[in-house]
């Protein structure tokens, strides 16, 4: 896992060149080389890895994933959005650079991941370069990130359409484990999976990404700035819709153990490392 998170950390830091205008770009670069889990391109990479790819064909989607999942969070801490002061445990985009250029720099990340996946991915056919940017844009776009983000909007100002319940799920699948989804499927897709094996890592994806939430969800409850590096206690104070406070804090600790306990179950036949790891390390801090 250490190995896999130096090669991102490399590749990022080679791959977002400072060029002119430099203000753009050191805005870009500077949430994105902040010290975070690097959890979706270490997922794309292993399953690329698992299903007998040499992982560096997937370098260019991995840092792009990191590069979509930064601007999200750039976006979501602009005072329109969360309004959070604090990110990777150092003040928010905005609070260094500005509102109009951390608005611009999630912009430009977002339109450099799939520049870089097209210019970098040589020893990916065309065929494969297509299908990643085909999942890219709508795993980023309304019928995704941008949809479950949305709806989590809506719902704290108390616009529900449906169910708290399915509108929770919507928000989490859309706004959380669509990133996980997008990283095991491009590695899949670029390890040249059949079409059930990227299903099985879809499906994993789900499991994980709703577990990982509900994660966030309890720790923003029982954990502290220096763990998290942002602002903790912000969902409860502001009466938002999680895990923890439509079902309670033991209830949402039954599901996140019972998801992942799925995710074990599905990911054994890999005997993955990584993905143990990744799994072993989420399920320590939450206790019976
Ligand atoms: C795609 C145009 C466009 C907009 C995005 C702002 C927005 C719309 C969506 C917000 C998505 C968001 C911030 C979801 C939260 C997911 C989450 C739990 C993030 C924390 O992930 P970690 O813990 O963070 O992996 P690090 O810093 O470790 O990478």
């Amino acid at each position: 896992m250490k190995e896999l998170i130096k090669l991102v950390d490399e590749y990022l830091d080679r791959y977002m060149e400072i060029a002119y205008p430099e203000d753009i770009f050191k805005a870009m670069k500077y949430t994105l080389m902040l010290p975070g889990k690097r959890l979706r391109p270490v997922m794309c990479l292993e399953t690329a890895r698992i299903l007998g790819a040499d992982i560096k064909k997937l370098l260019p989607s991995a840092c792009a994933l990191e590069m979509l999942h930064v601007q999200s969070l750039i976006h979501d801490d602009l005072p329109c959005m969360d309004n959070d002061d604090f990110r990777r445990g150092k003040p928010s985009n905005h609070k260094v650079f500005g509102e109009a250029n951390a608005v611009l720099a999630g912009d430009a990340l977002l339109t450099y991941a799939p520049q870089l996946i097209i210019e970098k991915s040589t020893e990916l056919s065309s065929t494969q370069i297509l299908r990643i940017i085909h999942e890219y844009t709508k795993f980023a776009g309304a019928y995704g990130l941008i949809a479950g983000q949305v709806v989590d909007i809506e719902s704290e100002g108390g616009k529900l359409t449906k169910s708290a319940k399915e509108t929770l799920d919507f928000i989490h699948l859309n706004k959380t484990a669509v990133l996980f989804r997008l990283a095991v499927r491009m590695g899949a897709i670029g390890a040249g999976a059949d079409d059930d094996t990227i299903e099985e890592f879809d499906n994993f994806a789900k499991k994980f990404g709703l577990a990982f939430q509900i994660y966030d969800d309890i720790m923003d409850e029982i954990s502290s700035f220096e763990e998290l590096g942002k602002t903790v206690g912000k969902d409860k104070n502001s009466g938002k819709l999680t895990y923890v406070s439509l079902y309670g804090l033991e209830e949402a600790k039954r599901k996140f153990r019972f998801l992942i306990k799925e995710c074990y179950d599905i990911i054994e036949k890999y005997r993955s490392q990584v993905f143990t790891e990744i799994l072993d390390k989420l399920s320590s801090r939450i206790d019976d």
